[in-house]
């Protein structure tokens, strides 16, 4: 992960306590309570007036190369029900050929899910503890589940999460599992029921690689010396690729069973091995997302790519809401421009985010995790420090006007979130989301906010954020610049 260190707003010098780069970058990200409005949606009223295939009112891609593409979607007993129905009202209408495995088999909204954990050896199965719920579901079912313990949080929520614990067993049966079921697909993409996946960008994406290669195109991540595609982002193997791993996982599989005893993450241990076969990772970023619509920063930058730029292929961390309100979007441009250029991150921000933001939105966090101040954090720093502060700095924690001022003090500062007593500047621009409370500080790894302030929602207690509108153009105009040096809207060489 690099710092995102561009000119115009790179962040300022705050005497304030600063959170630390690593954490400014970990991504910000709420699995729960995201509401995107849909009534916000743009609608160009172009009822009647669509082309290219549709079934429905539904637009789909023309690409040739759908047919030959395998979806595989990877979930839980414990999130199933509430994920999966919105995919199968939105993308899923345009994937011919896709399949959803799980640690249960059942039917959600009449599409058949399917156990991939039966061929775990049984000695693990009796023994290890992840699978103690997997034994309940297969005996019970949900029945006498402790909802809070098991349910919601998903594999970025609680790491205790048990369904997230036994998650890490159905990588590479998914795998082995997808290429029996799909012997002739030249593709195999993985998603999750939080990934948003945009099916046609995808599809053209894929078609500029050659399928009789393996190929491993993923969002990197690092973890225990292994580089591998990041799960919820999404990845695609090539059937050449898949046919390596799988006979690996045929021959390996008591070593392979143990390592992922001890191992933390399925997606990884897949990482492993695939580089054991030879075949690397494919850096796809910013292609593909680890961030929602709510959460991504903007201006994000990582391997020198800046992602305004580029055409986006998925969004992770999505909430039903949010898949629907990216879905009907989609849907629009798609009629709008039928054979228009993909949709970029930028294309996304102007026609979606841009006309959400306000100079005052309140019940709304916009994730300004930048400085904070409150009477917390200048009561411990020193004289010397206090002294040097403005006069609105010091008191841009007593109203809503005083925080945006010390944002506008800031020339790169771009939004700001207040409740009474706290106020907190970015120099990123998030999107955010509905709240009562106020994120301070986030912590990538266990998914959720460590830090946050509740208001009382009584007369002027609610969380209240704001854009600094009149920077919104400049803010633009210095991404666009950005992409006067991006010759290729897709990343097909490293
Ligand atoms: C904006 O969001 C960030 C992160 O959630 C938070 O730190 C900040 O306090 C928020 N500001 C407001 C006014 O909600
Ligand atoms: C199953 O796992 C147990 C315990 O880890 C191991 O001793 C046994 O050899 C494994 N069986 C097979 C068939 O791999
Ligand atoms: C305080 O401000 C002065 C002048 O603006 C500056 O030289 C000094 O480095 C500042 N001190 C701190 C601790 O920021």
């Amino acid at each position: 992960m690099s710092k995102i260190n561009f000119k115009p707003f790179k962040p300022s010098r705050s005497r304030l306590r600063r959170l630390r780069p690593a954490f400014l970058l970990s991504v910000v990200i709420l699995t729960l309570f995201i509401y995107l409005r849909p009534a916000s949606i743009p609608t160009y009223g172009t009822k009647g007036a669509t082309s290219g295939q549709h079934e429905g009112g539904i637009t789909c891609p023309k690409s040739s190369l759908m047919k030959d593409v395998f979806v595989v979607i990877r979930t839980g007993a414990t999130e199933a029900q509430e994920k999966l129905p919105v995919h199968f009202k939105t993308i899923l209408t345009c994937v011919p050929n896709f399949i959803i495995y799980s640690d249960m088999d059942e039917i959600v909204d009449g599409h058949q899910v399917h156990d991939v954990l039966t061929g775990v050896n049984e000695t693990i199965k009796r023994t290890a503890p992840e699978f103690e719920l997997y034994n309940h579901l297969l005996t019970r079912g949900r029945d006498g589940l402790d909802y809070q313990t098991m349910f919601g949080s998903g594999p970025s929520g609680a790491l205790e999460n048990p369904g997230w614990k036994l998650d890490k067993w159905k990588f590479l049966p998914m795998v082995d599992e997808a290429l029996h079921e799909r012997p002739k697909a030249k593709w195999f993409v993985f998603i999750e029921p939080d990934t948003y996946m945009m099916w046609s960008n995808l599809l053209e994406y894929l078609s500029h690689f050659d399928a009789s290669k393996p190929w491993y195109i993923g969002k990197h991540m690092y973890a225990s010396g292994v580089l591998f595609a990041h799960g919820g982002s999404g990845f695609a193997l090539s059937k050449p690729a898949l046919q390596k791993v799988s006979k690996h996982w045929r021959e390996k599989k008591p070593e392979i069973e143990q390592a992922t005893l001890k191992g933390w993450a399925g997606d990884m241990i897949l990482g492993k091995a695939l580089s054991d076969v030879g075949v690397p990772m494919f850096w796809a970023y910013p292609h593909m997302q680890g961030d929602s619509l709510t959460g991504l920063d903007w201006s994000v930058e990582k391997l020198e790519r800046v992602a305004w730029c580029y055409a986006a292929t998925t969004f992770h961390h999505m909430s039903p809401d949010e898949i629907t309100t990216l879905w009907q979007f989609e849907q629009t441009w798609q009629r709008r421009n039928p054979n228009g250029a993909p949709l970029r991150f930028r294309d996304i921000f102007n026609n979606l985010i841009r006309h959400r933001l306000r100079a005052e939105r309140s019940g709304w966090d916009n994730m300004s995790i930048g400085t904070e101040y409150s009477d917390e954090v200048l009561s411990k720093m020193s004289q010397n420090d206090l002294d040097n502060l403005s006069l609105v700095e010091q008191n841009a924690h007593t109203s809503f006007e005083m925080c945006q001022t010390a944002c506008r003090q800031e020339p790169r500062c771009i939004q700001f979130s207040f409740i009474p007593g706290t106020c907190s500047v970015s120099n990123q621009l998030r999107l955010g989301r509905a709240s009562d409370t106020q994120c301070l500080e986030y912590s990538n790894a266990a998914g959720k906010c460590v830090k946050e302030v509740a208001a009382t929602g009584v007369g002027d207690d609610i969380v209240r954020s704001g854009w600094i509108m009149d920077r919104l153009d400049g803010y633009s105009y210095w991404l666009d610049e950005f992409c006067d040096k991006v010759y290729d809207i897709w990343v097909t060489t490293e």
